[in-house]
């Protein structure tokens, strides 16, 4: 082991080193932390390899013959300057300032957030973006940004991917040190499903920026802006840009949902211009707006509101490029589209179709189409390691103008009613998802709104009772606790309140909250629950831990103790994270800069009376056993 740590340390490796090397850089006698490491890693490959992964148990298993991922060649030796170095120079109104003073289309790559978000359930582990991010840097300098975190990534990461989505953020900022980073944020929802004390979401929002965050998609799952002061002010404070942000919904041509028409939409904008917002981002979360609306939308907002406006949505229907193409024309100021590989269907539109699309427009947004389609390449062999997450959806569909569901949700929901055994009854649930939305009083319906119509719906279709039943005082009905909760105004107000029948029922007699909930909310002690933390793991909590904690507790000790066991397997490949090795196979993890274990998986024993399984490795040429339980 000490040759291989000399020899891959990165300092021998750039021949920075001289005689007294060895002498100052005591890392390379770090034996017995690298070996239990080691030891863990292997203990992770020799469980799945046994056992298999409970994620992918049971689902489709990816193709034998699929290539590896490579990524394509780097086009600058050094990043070209891009919005990061406006952001540094001139300020979040700098940068917002410079938006509007372009002609050109500026582009978010959705890839590394939404993206797989919406196709794979966010599965999408950290090695597989941190690899992509240079040469993103290199060959893309002319991106508005990369949205890489927040929304579902942040639990995901701790919950299925045994990895710190704060480390994912930190290497990818690295990575990518001339195109601005972008996250999704839930505002007083921070990235949970949820409202948190006002510190807690300061605290979140600080650290979010001091690790890597440039800009802030902030959001309000009912519209409610009274409910995003906090978060936005926290943004501000930071420097970086806050994209005050109006979810979309219904259809704002039709005279049937005029509660959500253009001056409701238009009058949001203005509250979140004068609350501060850099930026106005425009969310289309289930993919909606329509060319025509969008032409009417667009047009009002560039005439009513003074900032840039920063589009996303979603293909759900097929359509999204088309109502891409005309918000560009309409003067939109930037729109967020996908790497064909990860893009249509839930997803959003597709990269390489905008470029084409726009090609001797005076709007083109000047990227490199070769460079993207590299890039859609290597993505696309990342994503068929992925296949166990795939929705199976073949194709858009016009039933989203009907259930109004956020593509992130689209898939989920569909799992959730399979593990109900409503499979089957899919349309019964669109249909109902739909009925429950007009029962909630029409709401918007974007996480966590959205995962309290899912439940009811759900509910509503297994038990098979119908919303007469559900609205009649004198049916009794037990409501799922997320409709309580919302019910109480734990997660806000919506325009015009909440059905007040329906809420008394709900409530039975409970008396609703009508001011935000933050407001009622006791600051969190954080500094006590940092040590009662550490003292609970017995190790330090830094204040990305901290962080982690706050929004996810149960989440985030789950992580971290099986993390004391496992060790840094975020460093595995995602073919050997989900389903371990077979004898004769190898494979390398880096579990620090220059740090590479190189592994082989020699055998495997009969499993012994004890219920135990031998695996048998070699580990940097040396032989490991390990012991691990066999399940099956
Ligand atoms: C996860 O929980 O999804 C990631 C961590 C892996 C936990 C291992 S996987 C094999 C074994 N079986 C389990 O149910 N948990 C451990
Ligand atoms: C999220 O909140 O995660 C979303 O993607 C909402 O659209
Ligand atoms: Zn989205």
């Amino acid at each position: 082991p000490f040759v291989v740590n000399l020899l891959q340390h990165p300092k021998f490796l750039s021949y920075d080193y001289s005689t007294t090397f060895i002498d100052t850089t005591p890392e390379l006698f770090d034996f017995k932390v690298q070996r239990d490491r080691a030891t863990k890693i292997l203990t992770y490959i020799a469980d799945i390899s046994v056992n298999g992964h409970p994620e992918t148990e049971g689902r489709p298993r990816p193709h034998a013959d699929i290539r590896a991922p490579k990524v394509p060649p780097q086009l600058a030796d050094t990043p070209p300057a891009g919005t990061k170095q406006i952001l540094d120079r001139d300020g979040a109104k700098g940068l917002a300032d410079w938006m509007l003073s372009r002609d050109r289309l500026l582009l978010t790559d959705t890839t590394m957030r939404d993206g797989h978000q919406s196709l794979l359930a966010t599965r999408m582990r950290s090695i597989d973006m941190v690899r992509a991010a240079p040469v993103y840097a290199s060959n893309l300098p002319q991106l508005l940004s990369v949205e890489c975190w927040g929304g579902a990534t942040f639990d995901v990461a701790y919950r299925f991917l045994q990895e710190c989505p704060w480390q994912r953020l930190r290497d990818l900022r690295a990575a990518m040190p001339n195109i601005c980073t972008q996250m999704l944020l839930r505002a007083s929802n921070g990235v949970g499903y949820t409202n948190y004390p006002d510190n807690v979401v300061q605290s979140f929002v600080a650290q979010a920026a001091e690790t890597g965050v440039d800009i802030f998609r902030v959001f309000d799952s009912l519209n409610w802006v009274e409910n995003m002061r906090v978060a936005m002010d926290a943004v501000i404070d930071t420097g970086r840009v806050c994209e005050g942000t109006v979810c979309y919904t219904g259809d704002l041509l039709d005279p049937d949902r005029a509660k959500y028409d253009l001056k409701y939409y238009v009058d949001m904008a203005r509250q979140l211009e004068a609350a501060g917002a850099h930026v106005l981002g425009l969310k289309d979360m289930a993919g909606l707006l329509k060319p025509a609306g969008a032409r009417v939308l667009i047009k009002a907002l560039k005439e009513e509101v003074g900032i840039p406006v920063h589009f996303h949505t979603h293909d759900t229907a097929g359509i999204a490029s088309a109502t891409i193409l005309a918000a560009t024309e309409m003067g939109v100021d930037a729109a967020d589209v996908a790497m064909d590989s990860f893009s249509g269907n839930t997803s959003q539109a597709t990269f390489g179709t905008i470029l084409a699309a726009l090609q001797g427009n005076s709007r083109d947004p000047g990227l490199d189409k070769d460079a993207v389609r590299r890039m859609s390449d290597y993505w696309e062999a990342v994503r068929a390691q992925y296949l166990a997450f795939e929705s199976g959806m073949q194709a858009p569909s016009s039933e989203v103008y009907l259930h109004e569901m956020p593509g992130g949700q689209f898939t989920n929901l569909k799992a959730q009613a399979r593990s109900m055994g409503l499979e089957e009854r899919w349309h019964e649930v669109a249909q109902m998802y739909s009925d429950v939305n007009r029962m909630f009083g029409d709401i918007v319906k974007v996480t966590p709104s959205s995962k309290v119509v899912g439940d009811m719906a759900l509910m509503m279709v297994a038990q098979g009772l119908t919303v007469d039943q559900v609205v009649d005082p004198s049916f009794e009905v037990s409501f799922p606790e997320s409709v309580i909760d919302m019910m109480r105004g734990n997660l806000g107000q919506p325009p015009g309140g909440w059905p007040r029948d329906l809420q008394k029922k709900v409530l039975k007699g409970e008396k609703p909250l009508t001011e935000r909930p933050g407001k009622h909310l006791p600051p969190a002690p954080l500094e006590e629950m940092r040590k009662e933390l550490s003292n609970r793991l017995d190790q330090e909590i830094d204040n990305e831990d901290l962080n982690g904690y706050l929004m996810y507790p149960k989440v985030f000790t789950d992580y971290a103790e099986r993390h004391a066991t496992y060790g840094p397997v975020r460093a595995l490949p995602t073919p050997v994270f989900f389903y371990g090795m077979e004898p004769g196979d190898e494979t390398h993890a880096e579990i620090d800069p220059g740090k590479t274990l190189e592994i082989r998986c020699v055998a495997r024993g009969e499993t012994n009376p004890d219920g135990e399984v031998r695996v048998f490795f070699e580990l940097n040429g040396q032989p490991r056993t390990i012991r691990v339980p066999d399940r099956g």
